[in-house]
C-alpha cells in the first residue's frame, strides 16, 4: 500500500468502488488527496481494492538501536512515550530512558465530493524520540544468576547420607527452629578498640557452626525434632558489595575481602544444612537484613541449586519482605523488623498470612537489634532473636553495647504451640 494512503482515503475508495464509479474518477481522487503520480495511483487504486480492511501506516517508521540506546519513532499512529517502549519491546526492567521528545504536527489534504465541493482533511502527524541507557548492574547481575542457576542445578550433587529416626513416639510432633540472626559474616571487631569480644570472619564462622549444633545438641536431649526449621539471614553478612558497604552504602568495619566472606558464607551454611539434613527434614528459610539484601539472596540461590536434590532439605529464599511459615497450629512470620513498626506486625500478618486463621498461634520473628525481646498482644507474639556477633568500635562509640551474644532454638509442638526454648552462648 502506499505510504500516503490514509484510513479515510481507503474507506473512501471502497466506497466509491461500491458505488460502481467509474474507475478514472477513483483514481482521479486518489491522485488528488495524496498527490500521487499516474504509476502510484494506479498501484494505490490496485492495492486497495485488493485489501480486506485498512492495515497499518506505513509510513511510519521505527527503529531501536541497541548499541546507541536511541529509539525513534515517525508516524501517525504512537503518540506517546510509553506507546513507543511498548511498541519496540523495550525492557522496562533493563533499559531507563535518560531523555525524550515527542512533537505532532498536522498535515491537511483538500478533497472534493461528488457534487464538487470542496473539504479540508486534516491527518495529525507525531514524532517521538527517546535516548536510552542499558541499567548495566542489573543487566549483568541477571545474566550471571541465569548462568549460575544453570550450571548449578548441572552440578548439584545427588547423593546424600541419610538417616531418619523411625521410633514411634507418643508425644505430638515438634519442629525445632533454630535461628541464628543477625550473624554478620565479615564484622570486623577488635576487643583493644571496643572494650568488648573479638569477632573476625573465622570466628563467625566457628560460632556459626558452634550455635547450630551445640543448640541440637541441648534440645535432643529433651525431644528428638520430627523437623528443623533453620532460619538464617538476617545480615547474615555484614557488607553487600566489594565496597564493603552495607546495601544502602554505610561503610563497616570489615576483616578480610568480600569474596572472601561471601565464599565462607557459602562453604559453612553447605557445611551445617547438610549436618542437619543428614538427620532431619530440614527447611532452611533465608531472609535478608539490611546489611545484605543482593548477597543473601544470592546465596539463598547458591544453597537451593545445592541441595536441588536432597530428599530432606528444602531451601525457602524468595524477595518477600515478610515470610511465613506453618507448623501444624503454629504460624510464624520472619521479617528483619527494621522497616516495619513492630506494633504493625501481627496486624500485617494477619492481612499477609494465608493461612493466619486457620492456626491458633502465632508468632512474628524479628532480628536487626541484637536482643532478645518478647512482646505479646492479642495472642500475637512478636520475637526479636539476639545475635552471635560481637559489637564493632562504631557500636561501641555509640554505647549500643553490652546485650549478651546468644543463639536461640525453641520447640513448637504442632498442637499445643510454643514448648521449650534454648541458649548458647560462645565463650
Ligand atoms: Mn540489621
Amino acid at each position: 500500500m502506499s505510504p500516503k494512503i490514509t484510513k479515510d482515503v481507503f474507506d473512501e475508495v471502497k466506497r466509491l468502488y461500491d458505488l460502481e464509479e467509474p474507475a478514472t474518477k477513483i483514481k482521479a481522487y486518489i491522485s488528488e488527496v495524496v498527490n500521487l503520480g499516474k504509476t502510484q495511483t494506479a498501484q494505490a487504486f490496485k492495492d486497495i481494492l485488493a485489501a480486506e480492511s485498512f492495515e497499518i501506516d506505513t509510513d511510519s517508521t521505527s527503529s531501536f538501536d541497541r548499541k546507541s540506546g536511541s529509539l525513534l519513532y515517525k508516524g501517525t499512529q504512537i503518540k506517546t512515550l510509553s506507546e513507543l517502549l511498548d511498541a519496540c519491546g523495550v525492557d522496562k526492567n533493563l533499559w531507563f530512558v535518560k531523555n525524550w521528545k515527542a512533537n505532532k504536527w498536522d498535515t491537511s489534504f483538500k478533497i472534493r465530493d461528488e457534487e464538487g465541493n470542496e473539504s479540508v482533511q486534516t491527518t495529525p502527524n507525531f514524532q517521538v524520540n527517546a535516548s536510552l541507557e542499558l541499567r548495566k548492574e542489573k543487566f549483568v547481575l541477571d545474566k550471571a544468576l541465569e548462568i549460575f542457576r544453570t550450571q548449578a542445578a548441572k552440578n548439584a550433587p545427588t547423593h546424600f547420607v541419610t538417616a531418619i529416626s523411625n521410633v514411634s513416639k507418643k508425644e505430638n510432633k515438634k519442629l525445632l527452629v533454630i535461628n541464628l540472626s543477625d550473624h554478620h559474616f565479615g564484622k570486623l571487631s577488635d576487643g583493644s578498640e571496643t572494650g568488648y569480644d573479638d569477632y573476625s570472619l573465622s570466628k563467625a564462622k566457628t560460632a556459626f557452626i558452634d550455635g547450630a549444633f551445640e543448640l541440637l545438641k541441648k534440645a535432643e536431649k529433651y525431644y528428638i525434632p520430627d523437623e528443623i526449621l533453620f532460619i538464617i539471614g538476617n545480615d547474615l553478612l555484614n557488607v553487600d558489595n566489594l565496597q564493603n558497604t552495607t546495601t544502602a552504602g554505610t561503610p563497616q568495619s570489615t576483616d578480610s575481602r568480600f569474596f572472601k566472606v561471601y565464599q565462607t558464607v557459602c562453604e559453612t551454611a553447605v557445611e551445617v544444612i547438610t549436618r542437619l539434613g543428614s538427620k532431619y527434614k530440614t527447611d532452611v528459610l533465608m531472609h535478608p537484613g539490611n546489611h545484605d539484601q543482593v548477597a543473601c539472596l544470592t546465596i539463598g540461590e547458591y544453597l537451593k541449586a545445592w541441595f536441588k536434590n536432597h530428599e530432606q532439605v528444602k531451601i525457602i529464599n524468595d524477595a518477600r519482605p515478610r515470610k511465613y511459615y506453618r507448623y501444624g497450629n503454629n504460624a510464624f512470620g520472619v521479617t528483619h523488623g527494621n522497616e516495619e513498626k513492630h506494633a504493625d506486625l501481627p496486624l500485617l500478618m494477619a492481612t499477609e498470612c494465608k493461612f493466619w486463621s486457620e492456626c491458633k498461634f502465632r508468632e512474628v520473628f524479628t532480628g536487626h537489634l541484637h536482643q532478645q525481646r518478647v512482646s505479646e498482644n492479642k495472642g500475637v507474639i512478636v520475637r526479636i532473636f539476639p545475635s552471635l556477633c560481637a559489637t564493632d568500635s562504631w557500636h561501641a562509640g555509640k554505647g549500643y553495647v553490652g546485650n549478651r551474644r546468644a543463639a536461640q532454638a525453641l520447640f513448637y509442638d504442632e498442637k499445643l504451640g510454643l514448648d521449650s526454648m534454648f541458649f548458647w552462648y560462645p565463650n
